[in-house]
């Protein structure tokens, strides 16, 4: 690449120019934002590099290998698989085609839930874009791949410095052929609270413009009320709207009777009529046994007339057994991690399960030989994350007890260790259960889950027990979370709130009882993006206005990182977490064809301010940078 300026362009030097050199030359006038996005690229280097990334241990980088690829040479045409039959048929066509498939069909889980659940969420864009075009043509047969929403949204912000929707749409430029799901928390969108009817429309309006062709939506209390408007706006998009059951408690004990099988049947009857396309069981915290997913899914097939997708977490270690009889029972679709991103707190193994279901008539649609080929490149790129492994080792059965969902056991860890619980999280996982009895037995999914946490984490670090929340309730400050749920501002649980703890949480406040969406102020999208422009000095898009609605602050924090250092998501994850090593050097590709060579050569001493000076090579050319050291 050109880097010089005028007199050192090659056609000036021979004379070789004339008066359209200008216009033919492009490039003259790249020079200055590129050094710019060099220098910002390099103040991040050497900010990682002094003072470590956050939530990773500092150490030396690590020899981490380039992740294995699979051995296969690429073909240049993509097959046509479901996004096809998505765009031509419709939904309708679509639901029709996946009730006359007599294999189980499969959602790859790997881009998105596999890694919130075991690598706190962590997983960035460039490690899915290494790989993408290999999933395009290796599993081409799979139903859909879900590979955004959930946590991811607001971590890629908050932790990556990540811009979500670019992920979306690169991802959907690598793979035009395999349907697109997200994770859609209903009336809380991406986030942790409910939001204005008017935002949850826009979003997914622009999330279905980018790419996202089925949505999962849940209420985080299985509240019908909670699901409606965003299963209204997908109808209207023309994309699928797989609308969920979060399944909690045991339909096979009789003394946990609150969520009966009919429970579930009046739930899957009434997201029926609603408008669903597809019915989702999601055992977010894996709770389903194997006899009780044959009996839930036959009485719910039985119940509806629509396609079932189940998804569960393996954190007990008998997801495959719970799949085996589902798919016995006729489920269509099942949720599947790749071999190396699967088991534990998150999905069951496609790998293994292909070998499970080995001579059934209903075996995966799925090449085995390209599962374990991807599945060695995420073994590699899981290293990269070591940090944010959540140390479970072997399988919980107790998750039967604490019923704790498969990502939030990472995070509430981490949570209780903050607050110096962290040796006391065995009392922590038991209060979880204890605080979801107090609360009457409620779904825990994201944020309801989080309510939950929060509650347990505050009881044990207060020694509180039930009974003195109740004797003394009345002079304690609860957390603003808690307090919140019991307001309404999540909806209403199944059989609602427990009524004298209601009394002792909110104390003089007002509880509501209609869909808080039908209080909130419509938010002024114009004005946001208004707000945008003058505070940040950049002009806003659709999707800027949407994130900043969502989370302010987070979106704020996001702008200043990328002001500060640019786009760093097209760093390596090794140099992204640790920096650059004494004399390495690495090669940037900024954007398609622009490279940039980048090679630490020395760290300077301290200096009585406290800085340091960091010498680079940029492209051959040394480049001095002060960098606070906040070690
Ligand atoms: C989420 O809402 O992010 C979840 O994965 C819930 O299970
Ligand atoms: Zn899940």
């Amino acid at each position: 690449p050109f880097l010089g300026n005028v007199v050192l362009h090659e056609k000036f030097i021979t004379g070789e120019f004339d008066t359209s050199f200008i216009d033919s030359t492009p490039e003259l006038f790249e020079f200055p934002e590129r050094k710019d996005r060099g220098t910002k690229l390099l103040n991040y280097i050497g900010n990682v590099t002094l003072n470590g990334f956050p939530g990773i241990e500092k150490k030396k980088k690590p020899i981490l290998v380039q992740p294995n690829k699979p051995k296969i040479t690429l073909p240049t045409e993509v097959p046509n698989g479901t996004k096809q039959i998505l765009d031509e048929c419709g939904p309708e066509g679509l639901v029709e085609w996946i009730k006359q498939q007599n294999e189980v069909l499969l959602t790859d889980t790997t881009f998105r839930d596999a890694h919130q659940s075991l690598l706190a969420t962590r997983v960035r864009s460039q490690d899915m874009f290494q790989i993408a075009d290999y999933n395009a043509r290796m599993l081409h047969n799979f139903f859909s791949f879900e590979m955004w929403g959930g946590a991811t949204f607001d971590v890629s912000y908050r932790f990556l410095k990540e811009d979500p929707w670019a992920r979306l749409e690169t991802l959907r430029k690598q793979i035009p052929n395999v349907l697109f799901q997200m994770l859609f928390r209903g009336a809380n969108a991406v986030g942790y609270q409910n939001y204005p009817d008017n935002l949850i429309r826009e979003f997914i309006k622009e999330s279905a413009g980018s790419g996202i062709d089925v949505f999962r939506i849940f209420d985080s209390l299985n509240w019908i009320k909670g699901m409606e408007v965003a299963i209204d706006e997908v109808r209207q998009s023309g994309k699928i709207a797989e609308a969920t059951i979060c399944y909690t408690g045991d339909i096979l004990d009789d003394s946990r009777s609150k969520y009966s099988v009919q429970y579930y049947k009046d739930m899957a009857k009434a997201l029926e009529e609603t408008g669903a396309h597809i019915l989702a069981i999601k055992d977010m915290a894996g709770l389903l046994k194997p006899e009780a997913a044959y009996r839930l899914v036959s009485e719910l097939k039985e119940a509806t007339n629509l396609p079932i997708h189940l998804h569960t977490h393996d954190t007990s270690g008998n997801g495959i057994y719970t799949y085996a009889r589902a798919i016995e029972a006729g489920v269509d679709i099942i949720d599947t991690a790749l071999g190396s991103m699967s088991g534990l707190t998150s999905q069951p193994s496609a790998n293994s399960l292909y070998y499970a279901m080995k001579g059934n008539k209903r075996e995966l649609r799925a090449d085995i030989e390209s599962l374990e080929q991807l599945s060695y490149y995420w073994d590699d790129v899981r290293k990269y994350y070591n940090d944010f492994e959540s140390g479970m080792n072997s399988p919980h059965s107790e998750i039967y007890v604490h019923e704790m969902p498969g990502g939030q056991y990472s995070n509430l860890q981490q949570q209780a260790k903050a607050v110096g619980l962290g040796d006391r999280w065995d009392e922590v996982k038991k209060m979880y259960s204890r605080v979801n009895l107090l609360f009457g037995d409620i779904v825990k999914v994201t944020p309801s889950s989080k309510v939950v946490g929060d509650m347990a984490l505050f009881m044990v670090q207060n020694d509180l027990n039930e009974e003195n929340i109740y004797t003394r309730g009345i002079t304690i400050d609860f957390p603003d979370s808690v307090v919140e749920f019991f307001q309404g501002y999540l909806g209403q649980p199944h059989g609602g709130f427990p009524e004298e703890l209601q009394k002792v949480i909110l104390k003089d406040r007002e509880a509501i009882t209609v869909r808080p969406g039908e209080l909130l102020e419509p938010v002024d999208f114009k004005e946001l993006e208004q707000t945008i422009e003058q505070k940040f000095g950049r002009s806003a898009t659709k999707q800027d206005v949407l994130a900043y609605a969502l989370y302010p602050k987070v979106f704020e924090q996001y702008v200043s990182a990328v002001n500060q250092f640019g786009d760093i998501s097209v760093l390596d994850t090794p140099t992204f977490f640790y920096g650059l090593k004494l004399g390495e050097e690495i090669e940037v590709e900024i954007e398609k064809g622009k490279t940039l060579i980048i090679k630490l050569i020395e760290i300077g001493e301290p200096q009585h301010d406290g800085t340091r000076i960091i010498y680079f090579e940029l492209n051959g050319q040394s480049r001095e940078l002060v960098i606070q050291d906040l070690t």
